[in-house]
C-alpha cells in the first residue's frame, strides 16, 4: 500500500495470467501497474467452469501482485457471457439492435453470476477499500455489493460505447441497469460523445438532479467523466525496437520487395468493421490499378467469441469475401489480400505493425481501439506509416492527425488508403509526430492515475 491511501480492488470478468509476460497495450498492463503501485487486489473469474464449482475463492500471488478468483457453474457462464452480455449487450452498446438477442433466462443468469461476484467479493473488502469494476459484465455489482453493507467507494468504467437514448429503450429492463449504473461513485467512458448518450438517459429516463457531472441519487452523489485508454507506449516502442523484432521487419520487407503492406488488426468482431474493411479495399484495388502488385492487405483477426451466433455467421462472411477478393485480383505472382485467424505475441505484433506502411482501422463503433494506438507507437519515428482510422472508433477524437474515414462510404476509405499511400515523408513525420505526442500525454498510467483520483475525492 502507498501513501496512506487504501487498497485498490480491480474486479473484471476474467483475471489474466499474471505469471506471463505482460502484455503491452492491453488493459491488463495498466490494471497491474494500478495494482503494484497501491497494492490491493485483482478479482475475477479464474478461467475453471464446473456443474458444482467450488464456493472458495482462489489467492495467488506473484511480484507483489494479488489476485482472488472464482470458479463458475457451467451453464450460467454461457448464458451470462455469450448470452446477456455477448449477446445482448455488446451488440446493443454497439448500435446493432438488429444483432441483439435479449432473453428473460440469460438476464437471470447474468444476476445470478453478479450476486456470485458479489458473494465473493463482499468478505474480502476492508473498510478503506477502494473498487474499481469494469467493463459491461459487471454492471450490477455495486447495487449488489451496497445490498450486502458495503460502503467502500466504488468505480466503473465502461470499456466499450454507451448507447443512444432510443437504443437503450429497446432493451426491456433498461431502467433496472440504469438503476444498477447509479449506485456507483463515478462511472468514466472513453468520449464526450459516450458521456453525452450517458447524460441523456440520466436526465430523460432517471430524471435525476444534475449538476456538471454530478448527479444527485436518493442515497448519494454520483460522477461521471471522460477519461480515455491508453497504452503503455515506452513498452510498445521497446517491442518495436528489440533485435529480434528488428530481424523480423527485415524478414518481411524483403518478402514484400518495396510493396506498401496494409496492416489490420482485430479481434474477429462484426463491430470491428471487417466486411466493410474489405468492401473498401476491393473499391480501392477497382479504382487504382496503379495499386495493384504495388500494395498487400495483411489482416490478422483471432477467432473471438466463436460460441455467439452472431460470430459464426459474420466468420463465414469474411471467409467469403476474402477469396473473391483474392479470385478477383491475385496474379501469379501477387497475393492483395492474406487473412490470418491466429493469435500472435505482442513482439511479433509489434514488428508486423512497423513493416507495415498503412495502419487499417476502421471499426463501425469501438470504444476506444487500442490497435491505432499500438500501430502509432510500433513505427519508426524517421520513415513512419500512416494511420487510416475510423470517424467512428473513440481514438479519433485523440488521433486527430491520422486520416480519418468514415466506414460506411467505401469510396471515401479507398481515397483514404491512396492518400496514406502517396504521403510524402514530410507530411508523414509530421503526422506521426503529433500522433506520439497525444500517446505519451494520455498513455495508460495517466488514464488509471486519473480515474482513481476522482474516484478518490469526495463529491
Ligand atoms: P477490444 O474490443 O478487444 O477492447 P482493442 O482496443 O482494439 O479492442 O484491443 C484489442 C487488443 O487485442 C489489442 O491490444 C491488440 O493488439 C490485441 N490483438 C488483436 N489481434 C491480435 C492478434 N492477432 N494477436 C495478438 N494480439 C492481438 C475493448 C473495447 C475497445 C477498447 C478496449 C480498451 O472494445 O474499444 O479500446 O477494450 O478499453
Amino acid at each position: 500500500m502507498s501513501g496512506g491511501k487504501g487498497r485498490l480492488i480491480a474486479v473484471s470478468n476474467r483475471v489474466g495470467p499474471i505469471r506471463d509476460t505482460p502484455q503491452a497495450g492491453g488493459l491488463a498492463v495498466a490494471l497491474v501497474d494500478a495494482l503494484r503501485e497501491r497494492g490491493g487486489l485483482w478479482f475475477g473469474f479464474g478461467g475453471k467452469l464446473a456443474a458444482h464449482p467450488r464456493e472458495a475463492v482462489q489467492l495467488d500471488s506473484f511480484e507483489g501482485l494479488h489476485t482472488a478468483t472464482i470458479e463458475l457453474n457451467t451453464a450460467d457462464y454461457h448464458s451470462y457471457y455469450n448470452g446477456h452480455a455477448n449477446g445482448c449487450l455488446w451488440p446493443l452498446f454497439h448500435f446493432r439492435p438488429d444483432l441483439v438477442h435479449y432473453r428473460r433466462d440469460d438476464y437471470a443468469a447474468y444476476l445470478r453470476i453478479n450476486q456470485r461476484f458479489a458473494d465473493a467479493l463482499a468478505p474480502l473488502l476492508q473498510d478503506d477499500d477502494i473498487l474499481w469494476i469494469h467493463d459491461f459484465h459487471l454492471i450490477p455489482l455495486a447495487s449488489m455489493l451496497r445490498a450486502r453493507g458495503c460502503r467502500q467507494r466504488i468505480g466503473f468504467y465502461l470499456h466499450i460505447p454507451f448507447p443512444a437514448l432510443d437504443l437503450l429503450l429497446t432493451l426491456p429492463n433498461h431502467l433496472e441497469l440504469l438503476q444498477q449504473l447509479s449506485a456507483y461513485d463515478l462511472i468514466g467512458v472513453q468520449t464526450p460523445v459516450n458521456l453525452d448518450r450517458l447524460h441523456d438517459c440520466f436526465t430523460h429516463l432517471l430524471g435525476l438532479p444534475q449538476d456538471g457531472n454530478c448527479w444527485q441519487t436518493a442515497t448519494h452523489t454520483l460522477r461521471t467523466g471522460v477519461f480515455p485508454v491508453g497504452i503503455d507506449v515506452e513498452t510498445f516502442e521497446g517491442f518495436a525496437t528489440q533485435p529480434r523484432a528488428v530481424r523480423t521487419v527485415n524478414r518481411m520487407r524483403a518478402e514484400l520487395r518495396n510493396r506498401t503492406q496494409i496492416i489490420g488488426v482485430d479481434r474477429l468482431d462484426y463491430a470491428k468493421g471487417l466486411l466493410r474493411r474489405l468492401e473498401a479495399y476491393e473499391r480501392f484495388l477497382e479504382q487504382h490499378p496503379r495499386a495493384h502488385g504495388r500494395v498487400e492487405y495483411l489482416q490478422l483477426a483471432p477467432v473471438s467469441r466463436g460460441e455467439v451466433g452472431a460470430y459464426q455467421d459474420f466468420r463465414e462472411q469474411m471467409e467469403r469475401d476474402a477469396a473473391r477478393i483474392n479470385g478477383r485480383y491475385s496474379r501469379y505472382d501477387w497475393t492483395p489480400l492474406r487473412y490470418l485467424n491466429s493469435p500472435l505475441s505482442r513482439a511479433t505484433l509489434a514488428a508486423l505493425y512497423r513493416a507495415s506502411a498503412i495502419g487499417f482501422v476502421t471499426p463501425l463503433r469501438d470504444g476506444m481501439n487500442l490497435v491505432a494506438k499500438e500501430y502509432v507507437a510500433a513505427q519508426d519515428p524517421e520513415d513512419p506509416g500512416v494511420l487510416v482510422l475510423s470517424l467512428f472508433a473513440g481514438a479519433a477524437h485523440q488521433m486527430n492527425a491520422a486520416v480519418i474515414a468514415n466506414p460506411y462510404d467505401s469510396d471515401a476509405v479507398a481515397d483514404a488508403l491512396e492518400t496514406a499511400r502517396v504521403m510524402p515523408l514530410a507530411e508523414r513525420r509530421e503526422r506521426h509526430a503529433e500522433l506520439l505526442k497525444g500517446l505519451h500525454d494520455y498513455d495508460a498510467r495517466r488514464w488509471q492515475h486519473d480515474y482513481l483520483d476522482v474516484l478518490s475525492q469526495n463529491p
